[in-house]
């Protein structure tokens, strides 16, 4: 079976650390784990990076690997043509996620350009929403190969 492959962008390795009104008291270990336990035996690839180069190279993996993308881009959500052209070349299901909701945010979180490549976009539902979007992939693979 294919694995999800989860990717996390920057600054998101100190989450549960700074800002608890906005991103909550979860670790990203325990965002990993949340990830495991809702895709059951689906496997998961789980990464984060500070580097935009990174994530793409991550997504170049995913496109030989990967059965569907879950990411949460951070900052480059906002900022990188280049990860939304690698993203266009992923031929499966894409998960756009945010822990808080970017659209109750300053106007210069509102426009995605990850959002012009992703099936599903979920904001605001805080780091257990990342269960929730790991079964929202798993939704979108159903019917597909293995
Ligand atoms: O809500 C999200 O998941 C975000 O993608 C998080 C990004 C932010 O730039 C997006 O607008 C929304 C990263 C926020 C900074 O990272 C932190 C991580 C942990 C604790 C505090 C900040």
């Amino acid at each position: 079976m294919k694995p999800l492959y989860v990717l996390n962008g920057p600054n998101l390795n100190r989450l549960g650390k700074r800002e608890p009104a906005i991103y909550g008291t979860t670790t990203l270990a325990e965002v990993e784990q949340i990830c495991r336990d809702a895709a059951g035996q689906r496997p998961i690839v789980f990464h984060q990076t500070n580097s935009e180069e990174k994530l793409i190279d991550l997504v170049h993996e995913a496109i030989d690997e990967a059965a569907g993308i879950l990411i949460n881009p951070a900052a480059f959500t906002f900022t990188s043509l280049a990860l939304l052209d690698a993203l266009k070349m992923f031929e499966g299901p894409v998960v756009e996620f945010h822990i808080s909701n970017i659209h109750k945010r300053e106007p210069i979180y509102h426009r995605s350009y990850v959002s012009m490549r992703a099936d599903v976009v979920m904001a605001g539902l805080g780091a257990r929403g990342y269960g929730v979007a790991v079964g929202a992939l798993m939704v979108m693979l159903n019917g597909r190969a293995p």
